[in-house]
């Protein structure tokens, strides 16, 4: 390869890693509760799943409904978030149905000291477009979510999953590698159900 042809090459390679930077976000969780957490985000480029990592502390022992809520407005607390964030105007589900609000992530799975260790992929929420959860608020409760099979108006809604015990609104992290896998290793023993 010629010099010049050597440096268009990388030229192109530089360019596409720019524009398909993956997209970082994080999200401090806490509320009238003692629960108290932190999760990141992270999306290698749009249509690729966000990989959730990051720890609660503080729960009672057992399943608790995790969601992503339509405003990242905590004003009152927890209970200004709004609904599950449903830009499709769908029946509340599970993160596996087809038929789910955008926002429900399912549950999380606190052991018997209250922890929880989160990794979670998921593929329909996005870190862009449409689906965005930028500037909404991650919020875990206080019941498990039913996953909409709960055979009640509730199910189809909220999934039954109680009250709000801790939330945070997602924000932006710098763009770049690194706060990847800054988040990958500070929680290196995720478990979920
Ligand atoms: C934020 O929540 C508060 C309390 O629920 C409400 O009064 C206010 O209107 C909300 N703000 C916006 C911009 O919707
Ligand atoms: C997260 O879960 C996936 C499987 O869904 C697994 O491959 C991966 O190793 C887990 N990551 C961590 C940091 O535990
Ligand atoms: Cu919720
Ligand atoms: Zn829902």
């Amino acid at each position: 390869m010629t010099r010049l042809a050597s440096q268009l090459v990388l030229l192109a390679y530089v360019s596409i890693r720019t524009t398909n930077a993956a997209i970082h976000a994080k999200a401090v969780l806490s509320g009238a509760s003692p629960v108290k957490g932190t999760v990141y985000f992270t999306q290698e480029s749009e249509g690729q799943p966000v990989i959730l990592t990051g720890h609660l502390r503080s729960l009672s022992p057992g399943y608790h409904g995790f969601h992503i809520h339509e405003y990242g407005n905590l004003t009152s607390g927890c209970a200004s978030a709004g609904a599950h964030h449903n830009p499709g105007s769908k029946a509340h589900g599970a993160p596996s149905d087809r038929d789910r609000h955008v926002g429900d992530l399912g549950n999380v799975w606190a052991d018997n000291n209250g922890n929880v260790r989160i990794n979670i992929t998921d593929s329909t929420i996005s870190l862009q477009g449409t689906n965005s959860i930028i500037g909404r608020t991650v919020m875990v409760h206080d019941k498990k979510d039913d996953l909409g099979k709960g055979g009640d108006t509730e199910s189809k809604m909220t999934g039954n999953a109680g009250g709000r015990v801790a939330c945070g609104v997602v924000g932006l992290l710098p763009t770049g590698r690194d706060s990847f896998k800054l988040s990958l290793t500070v929680f290196p023993d995720h478990r979920n159900r």
